[in-house]
């Protein structure tokens, strides 16, 4: 079988649809290369010195790990001196980094979760890297907050890498979604799989379901009615699976259905879920609507929220359509 690379099926995509630019083939490129960088470090663990916490916090009070540190600044350094990029926001940063003077300004705007799975690191399961782009609006000049705070539909790429067994990288340019795996030893991304499709119906479930006792009503009617099993209004039995890095458990999605979930709840109810719209919401909710499935925050579509602010959380629901609809609809009541 005939080997295709990233690089050809982004310039194949470019001629095709006419849809990315050069200068876009170019920034999701150097985001690649930045995630084979950190998929090494993640390879090496403790070999590398990699592994245990930074002793440092991030914007959202969260302690950071030394790879979510070394991985953000992979993905910094790579994406600065293209000429591709007006800024960059990051979940590890607290404000937008814009790019440096000494090199050329380009058109697009890339946020990131650099390492997401942070829990995960030091027990050497599944963890990876989110990323969205979108476009600078019109005449910007130098780059704000205010310029990121764009809807999620009109995101111009989005992708993650997932770091496990192998290491995978999952791209949408807005026409299906392809998933490439890293050949360890030629170091270049190969196309594995061709316009993924998340299967309508599943059977299969993910949430944390330490949380129960404090989900809100349509949460618990839900996951009650899954649970039920056969002899419940389902009418069938459901299976769960928590990994606790959103990419393994997206991952997952994508290849054999399912639903995810991340609710808001009554911990703290100034907090609306845990998960971030920016870098990890958005991006996702893009790559499961190209795949067939739906992404909501329990009332409206993902992609569908104007954010006003850049670290702000939001509510999930995603995966395959049929169980996003109706966990939806049960909000919606
Ligand atoms: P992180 O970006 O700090 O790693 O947090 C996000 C992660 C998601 O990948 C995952 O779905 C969720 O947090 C797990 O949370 P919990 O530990 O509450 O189950
Ligand atoms: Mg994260």
């Amino acid at each position: 079988m005939k080997r295709v690379s990233l690089t050809q099926h982004l310039v194949e995509e470019q001629r095709l649809n006419n849809a990315i630019t050069a200068e876009l083939r170019l920034l999701i490129e150097v985001v690649a290369r930045a995630c084979k960088t950190i998929s090494h470090s993640v390879g090496k663990g403790a070999l590398g010195g990699i592994l245990g916490s930074a002793d440092t916090e991030n914007i959202q009070g969260e302690v950071q790990k030394k790879l979510d540190v070394i991985s953000n600044e992979i993905l910094l350094e790579a994406n600065e001196w293209g000429g591709h990029l007006a800024a960059m926001a990051s979940e590890e940063m607290e404000t937008i980094h814009p790019i440096p003077n000494r090199y050329p300004m380009g058109e697009y705007l890339l946020m990131f979760d650099p390492l997401d799975g942070s829990s995960n690191i030091d027990v050497n399961v599944s963890i990876g890297t989110i990323f969205s782009v979108l476009k600078a609006p019109e005449g910007m000049g130098a780059p704000t907050e205010q310029a990121f705070l764009q809807p999620g539909a009109q995101q111009v790429a989005a992708g993650y890498a997932v770091y496990g067994p192998q290491t995978m990288l999952v791209l949408t340019t807005g026409h299906g979604v392809n998933c490439f795996t890293l050949d360890r030893e030629m170091g270049s991304w190969v196309l594995t799989q061709r316009d993924m499709r998340i299967p309508e119906q599943t059977k299969e479930f993910a949430i944390n379901m330490s949380n129960q006792r404090h989900w809100y009503p349509p949460v618990q009617r839900y996951i009650d009615e899954l649970l039920a099993g056969k002899t419940g209004p389902r009418g069938k039995d459901f299976n769960m699976r928590w990994i606790a890095s959103m990419v393994a458990d997206v991952h997952r999605i994508l290849n054999r259905g399912g639903v995810f979930m991340y609710p808001a709840d009554a911990r703290d109810p100034s907090k609306p879920g845990k998960l971030r719209l920016m870098y990890e919401a958005n991006p996702m909710a893009m790559i499961v609507e190209q795949a067939g499935g739906a992404a909501t925050d329990g009332r409206q579509r993902i992609l569908d929220i104007t954010p006003t602010s850049l670290h702000q959380r939001v509510p999930v629901f995603l995966g395959s359509k049929s169980e996003v609809e109706q966990v939806t609809g049960y909000h919606v009541e």
